[in-house]
């Protein structure tokens, strides 16, 4: 999406944020170091025109920020490329740098806040700061099936959505790993929200977010977008 990506990576609107990467990216981790860090805004990845649109969190200071890939370089990067993989929406199962030639079919990759955050938590400030970059991208992708990676992201699509003129089901649908919730657009396109807990650390080395639950959630959106 090289129109939206190229005036992405020069914003600034985020103080707190551009401060964050930049200082991230100006003291490499030790097992980075001597490699030159992107320390800016890091686009949405993979399929323009893909049916799944996955919706993270944040990029990670020494993953996103340090490829300027998203999900690329760091753990949560490599369990869910694993799952990608498996589930045959990726070219390859690992997701290292932002040359090591992995092509995303069908669905594409992005985040609600496109800078890295401090522990990886924006402010709902930022979030709202961010959202006009997530419905330019839900504009031009124009998905049938979300993937909300985490609490963080299930919400931040159903604010962006609604504040787009979608119908929003009230209440607010819950999330939880497997929710799904039905939305309808302005032109009446359909969507379908789905949700999964976060790739992080903190699911994966702890069991909560096991790789056959996660390769679970991306079979469903391959049936709901193959609809
Ligand atoms: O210029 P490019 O980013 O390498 O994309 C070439 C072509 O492939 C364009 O139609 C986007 C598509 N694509 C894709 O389907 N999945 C990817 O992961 C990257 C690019
Ligand atoms: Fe801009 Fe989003 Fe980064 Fe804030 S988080 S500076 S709005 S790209």
């Amino acid at each position: 999406m090289p129109a939206l990506d190229g005036l992405l990576v020069d914003c600034r609107a985020c103080p707190r944020l551009v401060a964050w990467r930049e200082a991230v990216a100006a003291a490499p981790r030790a097992s980075f170091r001597g490699e030159r860090y992107w320390g800016r805004p890091v686009p949405g990845f993979g399929d323009p025109a893909a049916g799944v649109l996955v919706v993270g969190l944040a990029p990670a200071a020494h993953g996103g920020n340090r490829t300027g890939r998203m999900f690329t370089g760091d753990r949560s990067g490599d369990f869910l490329i694993a799952s990608l993989h498996r589930t045959g929406f990726a070219s390859q199962p690992t997701s290292v740098g932002a040359d090591d030639g992995l092509v995303l079919t069908g669905l594409r990759l992005t985040a609600p806040v496109h800078c890295a955050p401090p522990d990886n938590a924006p402010t709902p400030a930022e979030r709202r700061t961010c959202a006009p970059w997530l419905a330019r991208e839900l504009a031009l992708v124009r998905p049938g099936v979300v993937v909300a990676l985490g609490g963080f992201g299930w919400q931040a699509t159903l604010a962006t959505l609604g504040e787009q003129g979608w119908q929003v089901p009230r209440p607010r649908p819950r999330f939880g790993h497997g929710a799904e919730a039905s939305l309808t657009g302005p032109d009446g396109q359909p969507l379908t929200l789905l949700g999964s807990f976060h790739v992080s650390q903190q699911n994966t080395f702890t069991g909560r977010l096991t790789p056959q639950m996660l390769d679970d959630v991306f079979r469903r959106a391959r049936e709901l977008s193959d609809r």
